[in-house]
């Protein structure tokens, strides 16, 4: 009676905005006539906040009910973006605050607008954490997400220039409304020292003992995640690390105040500031102690409620399973060995199994170069029991390796933990292979190369063991969020059951041929073209010509993704228009956005490129109408939100075999761009899925560039083969697009015709050619439509929603028809 009508109210316009007013007052403390655009943020922040709570009251309550299998998602990096809207959506309330807010006077987008992302990721592996935490929750997975609490998150870009600038990012400078303190979670964590044996009276066993140089504590701050509409949370628990209280008491003891503050301070940088990848010597002792701090607080946290709810430690693996989003957690092996062992007191073997039960790993790279190791003096000063478990376990390993491939030494040189070519090191993926039950690459080419090449010895060993799950990216933030007059579009014409069951979007296919439909279509997207412009010309002062093709490549910025690829074919076009050869080109618009790691120099050099790329065709007054090129500053989640649904071209252009997944290309297209890309990743399925006369393919497949590298690759070849590719890198060389300046790019030119790593010369005529097809068909705007449309209509394998099913079904064990 009375409850079922509060609840109502709390989600009626008039109970959003009583529960605004009350927040003013109470939370924020100001008078509403006086409070800015952020304070009313906050307000409505905390109002949502409420409502969420509510609803993650009586999920716990049936999680505990019922004894359920939970799944422990272990990452070093969640890449959340905004949660106002996202909240709103998935509670369902985002009319009744739209309509609080006309009332209020307010504009809910500028309010949202307020809100700082907490960017606690580097790109596609902590976005598609993310993204699965938003689809367990949707599909009811009781989850919990674990990581840092990262004071800093990815750092902000800034263009001086033409050239990336990083400022921090203070996120939480202003409070965050959607953390809660958990303190009975609080968790200590133990670094360096040495280890101790003692032998047990009675039995005579040696018993360990690691006495540690100094701890740390971990105190846990839980972010609600809501499901779809379906009253579900889940928790995503991230750890900060603080001095242990005792430092205060041996300032007493030690009567050394500054010596105890220092202390103080070194604990805390544990859980400072997100590292970015290509992260060289420098900072590595810090990121090995934040990967075993989040991961250590995680376990025991894991055991603490394990205990709480009476359950045998026994049976461990029976309610938890645990996620290692790539090797970052995978300590977490030796770590629950030492809980096992060490501090349960059960053997080895017993301990090893219910270990090899807990875990599964997913990998994320096939670069050899990107796989995470250790110098072993770091490891084994901070984690001296640690690596003492790691020998252990390695001993027992290579002993069965020995028996199953007899007298192959150099097989078990490669297999075994540590790494003895150079400086000895500890080889995490290695670790992560040989405790955990299942391993799975990201995308089926991904899965394929890992059993193929990177981890090869291992397939061989364990066949079972290796597995496929595709990624996949939440629709409900990235198609209903992006683009809400595409979601209202889709909802007239299919209803709304593609909002949990993306392959409904097949629906779409009957409207291929209807005249009508695609036009609306093409208009829709052009609206679209016209939003972001708008928000272009607001934040960069540019305008933007929404009638023509919008050329778009977003990522993080790395060579074998090759945007210096992108960039010298817009030289190409350059070149032609200015020596008369192409005349009649429909305009494109070319958008760059995506950062490159401090210290990657090289990557720093491309956004230089694309920039002076920009500068060039822009001032030019032949090429201006027709060309135009965009470095988008400070990419972003809530950027991403902006720029998928204004794209027309996809721009997925990695060497093939390099880009494990992608996971942008997926975006895209539910927002109904088309690709052009190579054979690499999951652009492999989403040509099969939307069909070859579908997708622009170009480019080397990955067994040609195998075998190229094998042959030996001479970029100079192609150089010289091509006409166009020559004007391109002559000019560079010359200074000819850069007023003279031949200096900049030389390490560039240089690179590409000498070395090539990731076949830019070898590629450069085919992705010419592909383009020049996409603009022809971009001017047939009814066909470009029909590609468009069903790019949108058959997207429905990439929704994360199948991916989580997946990992149910095949790693998990979690029944999700209860
Ligand atoms: C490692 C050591 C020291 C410091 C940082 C790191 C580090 C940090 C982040 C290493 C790697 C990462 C991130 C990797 C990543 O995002 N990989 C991408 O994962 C996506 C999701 O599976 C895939 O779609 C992409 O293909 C893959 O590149």
């Amino acid at each position: 009676g009375t409850t079922a009508i509060a609840a109502q109210d709390n989600r009626s316009a008039d109970g959003i905005r009583l529960a605004f007013l009350r927040h003013m007052r109470r939370t924020i403390g100001k008078p509403v006539e006086f409070s800015n655009t952020l304070d009313q943020y906050r307000a409505m922040a905390h109002l949502v906040r409420d409502r969420v709570m509510d609803d993650w009251i009586t999920t716990v309550e049936s999680y505990v009910q019922h004894n359920v299998r939970v799944v422990c998602y272990l990452s070093a990096e969640f890449l959340l973006g905004p949660h106002l809207l996202n909240a709103m959506l998935n509670l369902g309330i985002t009319d009744s605050a739209e309509k609080a807010c006309d009332e209020l006077h307010y504009s809910l987008t500028q309010l949202a607008d307020e809100e700082p992302e907490p960017g606690l990721g580097n790109g596609g592996l902590g976005r598609l954490a993310a993204c699965y935490m938003d689809s367990m929750t949707t599909l009811e997975v009781p989850a919990v997400g674990y990581g840092l609490r990262y004071e800093f998150g990815i750092f902000r870009q800034e263009i001086r220039d033409g050239w990336q600038v990083e400022h921090s990012d203070k996120w939480l400078e202003y409070g965050n409304p959607w953390e809660i303190p958990a303190s009975e979670a609080t968790q200590h964590v133990s670094f360096g020292g040495h280890t101790e044996t003692t032998k047990d009276e009675k039995t005579g066993e040696l018993i360990w003992k690691w006495v540690p140089a100094f701890t740390v504590k971990g105190v846990a701050y839980d972010t609600p995640i809501p499901g779809y509409r379906n009253k579900q949370v889940n928790r995503l628990r991230l750890w900060k690390a603080e001095a242990e209280d005792s430092f205060d008491l041996e300032i007493f003891n030690r009567g050394d105040y500054m010596g105890a503050v220092r202390d103080k301070m070194e604990s805390e940088t544990i859980s400072k500031v997100l590292y970015p990848p290509d992260e060289t010597e420098q900072g590595k002792r810090l990121r090995l102690m934040q990967q075993y701090f989040f991961t250590s607080c995680s376990l025991q946290d894991m055991v603490r409620l394990h205990k709480l709810q009476k359950l045998p430690i026994e049976k461990f693996a029976d309610k938890w399973s645990v996620q290692l989003n790539d090797t970052h957690p995978s300590i977490g092996i030796a770590e629950l060995m030492r809980i096992l062992t060490d501090e349960e007191e059960i053997g080895w073997d017993e301990a090893w199994t219910i270990t090899q039960a807990t875990f599964g790993y997913t990998n994320h790279t096939l670069l050899p170069e990107a796989l995470e190791k250790w110098p072993l003096p770091i490891f084994a000063s901070l984690l001296p029991r640690h690596i003492e478990i790691i020998y252990e376990i390695n001993r027992r390993f290579l002993k069965d390796m020995q028996a199953k491939f007899p007298g192959d030494t150099a097989r078990w040189a490669r297999m075994s933990l540590i790494g003895e070519d150079g400086e000895k090191q500890v080889r995490m993926a290695n670790l992560a292979v040989v405790g955990s039950k299942m391993v799975n690459g990201v995308a089926k080419l991904h899965s394929e190369l890992l059993k193929e090449d990177t981890l090869k010895d291992f397939y061989e060993a364990f066949p079972n063991r290796f597995t496929n799950v595709t990624n996949g990216v939440t629709p409900r933030r990235w198609l209903m969020l992006a683009d809400p007059p595409l979601t209202a579009l889709l909802n007239e014409v299919l209803g709304t059951a593609w909002h949990t069951d993306l392959y409904a979007l097949r629906g779409l296919e009957d409207y291929v041929d209807d005249a009508g439909f695609l036009d609306k279509w093409r208009k829709r997207q052009e609206e679209s073209k016209g939003r972001l412009g708008d928000f272009i010309k607001r934040s960069m002062d540019v305008s933007l010509n929404p009638a023509s093709m919008f050329d778009v490549q977003v990522k993080r910025i790395h060579e074998y993704k090759r945007q210096h690829l992108n960039a010298l074919h817009i030289l190409g076009l350059y070149c032609r228009i200015k020596s008369g050869e192409l005349k009649d080109l429909p305009p494109r618009t070319f958008l760059f956005g995506g950062k490159a790691a401090p210290s990657y120099t090289y990557a720093k050099l491309m956004i230089k490129l694309v920039c002076t790329v920009g500068e060039l065709v822009g001032k030019d007054p032949q090429t201006k109408d027709l060309l135009r090129v965009l470095f988008v500053p400070d990419y972003s989640v809530s950027l991403g939100q902006r720029i998928y649904p204004a794209a027309d071209l996809s721009e997925q252009i990695s060497t093939a075999g390099k880009e494990a997944s992608g996971t942008g290309c997926m975006k895209f297209m539910m927002n109904g761009a088309v690709a052009i890309g190579t054979l690499d990743g999951a652009n492999i399925e989403i040509r099969e899925e939307v069909g070859e006369e579908n997708f622009f393919l170009f480019g080397l497949t990955a067994p040609q560039i195998a075998e190229k590298q094998k042959a030996g690759y001479r970029p100079r070849d192609f150089y010289e083969k091509s006409p166009l590719l020559r004007e391109v890198m002559d000019g560079l060389r010359d200074g000819r697009f850069s007023n003279g300046d031949r200096d900049t790019f030389a390490p560039l030119v240089r690179d590409l015709l000498e070395v090539d790593r990731y076949f830019v010369m070898a590629d450069f005529d085919d992705y010419a050619r592909a383009q020049s097809e996409a603009g022809k068909i971009f001017c047939d705007s009814k066909k470009w439509s029909r590609m468009s449309l069903l790019n949108t209509a058959r997207s429905g394998k990439f929704s994360s929603d199948r991916s989580i099913r997946e990992y149910c079904q095949n790693i998990w064990k979690i029944n999700l028809d209860r």
